[in-house]
């Protein structure tokens, strides 16, 4: 078989045995696709069987999470966790909570998961976990006694050395902290069994940041590629959460203007700049909507929907609020205003066919898996820290954090130049975090 259809069966594979799983169907096509002239090079992968083993988690955990609410009524939801690739690592990746999860959404996260540690550097496997709970309109009492079933069930299957929870959408410091409570509390001990831990209680200094730092960081790289900087630059920032609000606070530390951002009901266009203070004392403070923006700033303008956010002209456009949130009609309209950059802050934000017209109109596409690792790759230095017991300070994080992420942006880079696809970062980053994860599958003989 050539190397194209070793790739082609492997998807055919992956589509009958995960029946309606949509998303991680589209994840792994897009790996498979760029791994040809990989598979070509060094045929012991296919040999050895590596792409059918990577695409098959190695467990997948589904269970009950019975709770109380406020009113005494017995709720119950569903709890996963997929622990995908442990070939470079314990399982690492982060929980997310909201209604949309099934189990196709924590796999193709969990999948995507194992490249992006790959390409930090650091010593992590893939993992994802979450719950279709949703906690938006609950109180806090009502989020504790969910976080204390859900992790009454996960402590059974994670530990320090096993698999390493953190956050994701719906999933903050709140969360972390009453399910590190109740695992305490179950399992007797006190370790890094969760990244994006309080300050004073294990978790390390810029993981708040790090998602949002982190992209910022690798786009002003490839931005110092081509000769330019962040100063004068118009940015459009999908989202208003964790990863959108630091991705805007560094934009603005280097000179450029955030001009939109927004949640999943609408967008704020605010062509004086966006206040972050405003969106940080909204979203993360009183947990509210966005439209809230324009009763404090008369400059702004809120918009019904979520997609119209892509017709705001720009210089660079960030999506980092969830999955196919760009279609082709934002790509297009992206590209009709001259937008040059777009880096995904949210894991695969982008559908395909948007991607690849961005990508054939010269647009620099910078895919999820390494332009929102900076998160992760933070996770991997706050259980470093935790090993030592020490902290460091936010200096030393943040400049290790960039490091990270230059050395992303040079790997691939370099990949995508080595394996015939120069400037296509969707085919190098995917081949430089496979072929490590591959070599390590090889090592470790048939597991
Ligand atoms: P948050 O929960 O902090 O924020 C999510 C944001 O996205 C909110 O503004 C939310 O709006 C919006 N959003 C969520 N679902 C939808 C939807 N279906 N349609 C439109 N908007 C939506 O999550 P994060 O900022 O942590 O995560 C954002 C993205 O970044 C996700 O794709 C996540 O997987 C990815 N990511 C996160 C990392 C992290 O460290 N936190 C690391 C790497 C990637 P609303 O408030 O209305 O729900
Ligand atoms: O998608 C991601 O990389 C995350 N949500 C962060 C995972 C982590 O373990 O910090």
């Amino acid at each position: 078989m050539s190397a194209k259809e070793v790739t082609k069966s492997v998807y055919e594979l992956v589509l009958k045995r995960n029946p309606g799983e949509n998303e991680f169907h589209q994840a792994v096509k897009e790996v498979l696709d760029s791994l040809a002239p990989v598979l070509e090079e060094c045929p012991e992968y296919a040999d050895a069987k590596i792409l059918e083993r990577v695409v098959e988690p190695e467990r997948v955990i589904m269970f009950r999470v019975p709770w109380l609410d406020d009113k005494g009524v017995p709720q119950i939801n569903r709890g996963f966790r997929v622990e995908f690739n442990s070939a470079l690592g314990p399982y690492k990746g982060g929980l997310r909570f909201h209604p949309s999860v099934y189990l196709g959404i924590i796999k193709f996260l969990g999948f995507e998961q194992i490249f992006k540690n790959s390409l930090t550097g650091l010593m992590m496997g893939g993992g994802k976990g979450g719950t279709d709970f949703d906690p938006k309109g609950k109180s806090d009492n009502e989020v504790m006694k969910f976080c204390q079933s859900f992790m009454t069930e996960l402590c059974k299957h994670i530990g320090p050395d096993t698999d390493v929870p953190a956050g994701d959408i719906g999933v903050g410091g709140r969360e972390i902290g009453f399910m590190f409570g109740q695992y305490k509390r179950i399992r007797n001990e006190f370790t890094g069994v969760l990244t994006g831990k309080g300050l004073n209680w294990g978790g390390s200094l810029v993981r708040t940041e790090a998602t949002g730092y982190g992209l910022v960081y690798i786009v002003e790289e490839l931005l110092k590629a081509q000769g330019g900087d962040f100063k004068g630059k118009t940015v459009v920032v999908s989202g208003s959460g964790n990863v959108a609000i630091y991705a805007t606070e560094k934009i603005q530390q280097l000179g450029g203007k955030v001009v939109a951002v927004s949640d999943s009901n609408g967008f704020i266009y605010d062509p004086e700049g966006i206040k972050l203070d405003t969106v940080k004392q909204i979203k993360e403070v009183e947990r509210k909507r966005i439209k809230e923006y324009v009763s404090i700033h008369k400059s702004a303008k809120y918009t019904e929907g979520c997609l119209g956010i892509w017709g705001i002209k720009c210089d660079i456009a960030l999506p980092c609020a969830t999955q196919n949130e760009l279609d082709v009609e934002g790509a297009k309209l992206l590209v009709k205003n001259g937008c040059k950059i777009v880096g995904e802050g949210a894991n695969m934000p982008t559908t395909p066919d948007a991607a690849e017209l961005l990508i054939e109109k010269n647009v620099a596409f910078l895919p999820g898996k390494a332009a929102n690792a900076g998160g992760v790759a933070v996770s991997g230095l706050e259980m470093a820290q935790n090993s030592q017991r020490i902290s460091w300070s936010f200096e030393k994080a943040d400049a290790e954090l960039k490091n990270i992420m230059v050395n992303i942006f040079k790997d691939i880079n370099d990949a995508a130049e080595k394996y015939g696809s120069k400037g296509n970062y969707i085919v190098g980053a995917n081949i430089a975090g496979f072929i490590k994860i591959a070599d390590a599958m090889l090592d470790q003989g048939l597991v």
